[in-house]
C-alpha cells in the first residue's frame, strides 16, 4: 500500500485554532442532507463539438443542471460507501472537500464509509486505498495540502484501466466515487461515469471544481476552489517583495506566477498589489504579441521608470506565457506533434547530450519553427523538451520564462542609446508557495459546502456531474447548491498528437471587467509606485478582513 505522508503531532496555535473552526454551508444544505430535493433545469449542450461530444458520452450528453430545494425526495434508505480521489495539483481546501462529503455521509447514515484512494486516479485503479475515520478526518479539518490520501496525475482513460478501477469499486462495494481535481481530472471523472453507466455498473461519479489555476470556471461554477488562498498567497509574497524594491531602490523583480495557461493568477495578483508591469497571456495572443514586442515594452517600461531615477520595479509573469506568444506557441505545437511521434525513435533516444537532441529536434521541425526554437537560448529549449505531463500538457512551471525575459530585456536596453539606468534584477517563481497553504476561511467554507453537496448529489441519484456553489460574493447564508452536468463544459482538444474530449478552460477574457480593471490602471502603476500590501490571510478578525473573496469573484459577480 502506497505511504501516505501522516499529520505530525506537534501543532501551532493557529493550526489547533483551525481545527475547531467550523466552516458555513448554503442555507439550503443547513437544511440537512435528509431534508433535500432536486429541482432540474434546461438540458445542456457541449460547449464546442456538440456531434463529437455526443458519440463519447452516448449515456450522459445533454443532462440538466440542477439546483437543491429543501424536500424529502432525494434520501437514499440503503448504506452507501463512497471512494474519493485527489486528482492533481494540491490547491488550499482539499481537505475541507472531503470532510464536507464525511460529515453529509454520516449524517445520512451512520453505517456509511467513506474510502480514500491514495495518491491520485492510480489509487482507484490499483485498489490502494484507506478508509477515512472520524477521528483521521478530524485531524485534517481546515488544514492545506492533499496530504490526507495523497495526490497524483494519472490519466485514467484506457478501457483497462476502467476496468481495474470497477473491479476495486465492486471489492469495496462502492456506490460512488467523488473526483476533487481541475479540467483534466474531470474530464476523467466525465469517462469514468460514462464507462459505469455504459457497464450498468451501478457507481456514480461526482466531480469537485479543484484547481488554484481559477480556469476551471463558467456561468455554473463561479470559480474553482484554492484559487482564493493562492492568490492571497502570492499577493502577501508580492507585496513584501514591492516594499522591498520600493525600500533599496536597487532591484527590478521579476515574478512567475502560476496558473499554467490561464493568466487568471497573474491578473488576481495583479489586482491585489498594484505592481508596475504584469503580462497576460491571453492578451499576448489576442494582439498577436511576438516575443520581441513584449521584451521591448517590458524595456521601454524600465527606461522610463530609470528616467525619473527608478531603476527598481516590479513585473508580474503568467506561467503560461510562453504557449501564447503565437511564434512560440505554433513552435511548441509542431515540437509537441514531433515529440509524440519520436517517442521510441532510436536515433533521438541515442542522442545523449543536450546539444544532440536539440539538434535532432530542430531537424524535425518545420523550417519556421525550427527558427523559433534554435533562436532560444539552450536552458529554454531542454526545458521545452521536457516530458510533457499525462494528459499532454507541456509543463510551464518548469520554464523559466522570467529568466529569459531578464536576459532578453538586459540585452535591448543595452542597445537603447538613451537608457542611462542600472538594470539589476532578481528572479522569483511562486507557485508551489500557495498550493497547500491553509484555506482562507472563504475557501475552508466554500470546499467543505462543495463536499458535502457533492454527497447530496449522490443521494440524488445523479452521475457525471460537478459539483456546484454558486452566489458566492454573498453570505453563505444565500450559496445556492447545485450540480453541472460534466459534458456541457467539453470540447475536443489535440493531446500527445490525438483529437480527445477535454474539459474547456476558462482563459481571461480581454474584453471582460477584470481585464478593463488593469487595463485601466496599468499606465499609472508603471510610472509611479502604487503597491498594495495586503499581508498575510488573516483567519480570526473582523469579517472586512477575514472573509472578503478575490478581487476577479468581485468584479465578474458584481
Ligand atoms: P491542476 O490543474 O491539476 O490544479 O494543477 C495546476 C498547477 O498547479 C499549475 O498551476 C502548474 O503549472 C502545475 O499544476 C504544476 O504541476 P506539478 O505539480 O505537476 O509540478
Amino acid at each position: 500500500m502506497t505511504e501516505v505522508l501522516q499529520m505530525t503531532k506537534e501543532l501551532s496555535a493557529l493550526q489547533k485554532a483551525r481545527l475547531n473552526y467550523q466552516p458555513k454551508l448554503p442555507g439550503v444544505l443547513k437544511s440537512g442532507i435528509k431534508n433535500l430535493c432536486v429541482k432540474n433545469g434546461i438540458n445542456t449542450t457541449s460547449v464546442a463539438d456538440q456531434d463529437d461530444i455526443k458519440e463519447i458520452f452516448q449515456n450522459l450528453y445533454g443532462n440538466p443542471i440542477v439546483t437543491f430545494e429543501q424536500g424529502a425526495a432525494c434520501t437514499k434508505e440503503e448504506v452507501l460507501n463512497v471512494g474519493v480521489i485527489l486528482s492533481g495539483g494540491q490547491a488550499p481546501g482539499g481537505h475541507n472537500v472531503i470532510a464536507g462529503i464525511f460529515d453529509a455521509l454520516k449524517e445520512a447514515n451512520t453505517d456509511n464509509k467513506l474510502y480514500g484512494f491514495l495518491c491520485g486516479p492510480s489509487g482507484i485503479i490499483d485498489g490502494d486505498y484507506r478508509e477515512i475515520t472520524k477521528d483521521y478526518m478530524n485531524e485534517f479539518r481546515n488544514t492545506g495540502g492533499f496530504d490526507i490520501i495523497g495526490s497524483g496525475r494519472t490519466k485514467l482513460e484506457s478501457e483497462e484501466q476502467f476496468m481495474k478501477s470497477w473491479n476495486t469499486c465492486q471489492n469495496l462495494n462502492i456506490n460512488a466515487v467523488v473526483v476533487i481535481g481541475g479540467d483534466d481530472s474531470n474530464t476523467n471523472a466525465a469517462l469514468l461515469a460514462e464507462f459505469f453507466t455504459a457497464k450498468k455498473a451501478g457507481i456514480q461519479v461526482i466531480g469537485v471544481p479543484k484547481t488554484i489555476d481559477g480556469d476551471l470556471k463558467n456561468d455554473q461554477i463561479e470559480i474553482s476552489f484554492g484559487f482564493d488562498t493562492a492568490t492571497k498567497t502570492y499577493a502577501e509574497l508580492i507585496g513584501n517583495i514591492a516594499r522591498d524594491a520600493n525600500s533599496a531602490k536597487k532591484y527590478w523583480h521579476f515574478i512567475k506566477l502560476m496558473g499554467r495557461s490561464a493568466s487568471h493568477v497573474a491578473l488576481e495578483a495583479a489586482l491585489q498589489t498594484q505592481p508596475n508591469i504584469t503580462l497576460i497571456s491571453e492578451e499576448v495572443a489576442e494582439k498577436k504579441m511576438s516575443l520581441n514586442k513584449i521584451v521591448n515594452d517590458v524595456a521601454d517600461a524600465v527606461a522610463k521608470r530609470a528616467a525619473k531615477g527608478k531603476n527598481f520595479g516590479v513585473a508580474l509573469i503568467p506561467e503560461g506565457l510562453i504557449e501564447f506568444i503565437p511564434e512560440m506557441k505554433d513552435m511548441i505545437s509542431n515540437l509537441n506533434d514531433t515529440l509524440a511521434l519520436i517517442e521510441d525513435d532510436k536515433e533521438y533516444k541515442a542522442a545523449n547530450t543536450a546539444e544532440l537532441k536539440i539538434q535532432f529536434i530542430s531537424k524535425k521541425l518545420e523550417k519556421h519553427n525550427s527558427e523559433v526554437f534554435t533562436s532560444l537560448p539552450q536552458s529554454i529549449q531542454l526545458q521545452l523538451l521536457a516530458d510533457r505531463d499525462p494528459h499532454g500538457n507541456v509543463q510551464v512551471s518548469k520554464i523559466e520564462t522570467e529568466k529569459l525575459l531578464i536576459e532578453m530585456v538586459e540585452a535591448k536596453l543595452a542597445e537603447m542609446k538613451d537608457y542611462k539606468g542600472k538594470f539589476s534584477s532578481q528572479a522569483h517563481f511562486f507557485g508551489y508557495e500557495g498550493r497547500c497553504a491553509a484555506p482562507s476561511n472563504f475557501d475552508a467554507d466554500y470546499c467543505y459546502s462543495l463536499g458535502y453537496n457533492a454527497f447530496a448529489l449522490i443521494q440524488a441519484d445523479l452521475t457525471g456531474y460537478l459539483s456546484s456553489v454558486k452566489n458566492l460574493t454573498n453570505p453563505a447564508e444565500q450559496w445556492v447548491a447545485g450540480g453541472v452536468p460534466l459534458t456541457m463544459m467539453m470540447n475536443m482538444e489535440k493531446r500527445h498528437g490525438e483529437m480527445k474530449p477535454v474539459i474547456k478552460k476558462a482563459l481571461v477574457e480581454i474584453d471582460g471587467p477584470v481585464f478593463k480593471k488593469l487595463q485601466d490602471n496599468r499606465e499609472r502603476w508603471a510610472m509611479d509606485d502604487y503597491y498594495i500590501f495586503s499581508g498575510p490571510i488573516q483567519y480570526y478578525g473582523p469579517s472586512e478582513v477575514c472573509d472578503v473573496t478575490t478581487k476577479t469573484l468581485q468584479i465578474e459577480n458584481a
